[in-house]
């Protein structure tokens, strides 16, 4: 482990390098976006080096596959390789049913196609991102720019008809600039506190026409790489 290290910065390193427990030889493997799947990465390539593991990857973002590449790894995109064995990556929020919230990295788009493509998905995180119910971290929205401000009044009809606790919906900006997606999209941040029926709002998000993609990933992660603050992993 790299020496002076945060301690959340600790855990999520002692995460990823649990999650190289469910790598194995020729897997075509689904490589995340964020902080932690970087850590991934970053231990995985020389680990399938020396293990000669003959892996194939894919990425949920442009960032990634441009460090893994970089590493030495084999990059393809998702068409070539196909389907996938593993996907792994990190999380905003976990529910204790292994509900996520992510995108806050504005790559849940990718993200999501990538897990939806994989036999299985293993999260990589924190204990600080365990949460008894989704929605304190602000739930990303992924909008076509066009008309992208009528999609958000049609996001706030939703809010104001949904469970949720709060109904504050913003642009994600850098700077002066809106943040821009792999895919040239926007990115809307929903405030919502808590998130009470989140089947029901995702397919509500969803249904809107200028809504890409919801951050709300149900159902669809397998295990949880838990990293803590004293360098140890557990998995969940
Ligand atoms: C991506 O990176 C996400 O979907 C999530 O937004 C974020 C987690 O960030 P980090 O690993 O930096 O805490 O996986």
């Amino acid at each position: 482990m790299p020496d002076r290290l945060t301690p959340q910065n600790r855990a999520k390193y002692a995460a990823a390098r649990g999650a190289l427990n469910y790598v194995e030889k020729d897997m075509k493997l689904g490589l995340g976006t964020g902080s932690t799947a970087e850590w991934f990465v970053r231990l995985l390539a020389p680990h399938a080096e020396q293990q000669n593991l003959n892996l194939t990857c894919t990425s949920t973002s442009e960032r990634t596959a441009d460090l893994a590449a970089h590493l030495g790894l084999r990059v393809v995109t998702l068409d070539e390789a196909g389907w996938l064995d593993l996907t792994i990556d990190g999380a905003d929020e976990v529910d204790p049913d292994l509900n996520l919230i992510k995108g806050g990295g504005a790559a849940h788009l990718r993200e999501k196609i990538v897990a939806t493509a994989s036999d299985r998905m293993v999260v990589i995180t924190d204990d600080s991102k365990l949460v008894g119910k989704l929605g304190k971290f602000p739930l990303p929205v992924e909008v076509i720019p066009f008309g992208w401000s009528a999609t958000r009044s049609l996001i706030e009809e939703v809010l104001e008809e949904s469970d949720v606790a709060g109904t504050r919906v913003e642009i994600r900006m850098n700077g002066e600039m809106p943040v821009q997606t792999d895919e040239g999209n926007l990115v809307l941040d929903l405030h919502l506190e808590a998130i009470n029926a989140p089947e029901e709002l995702s397919l509500m998000l969803n249904r809107i026409p200028g809504v890409v993609e919801n951050g709300l990933f149900l159902g669809m992660a397998d295990e949880v790489s838990l990293g803590l603050t004293d360098g140890t992993a557990q998995a969940v």
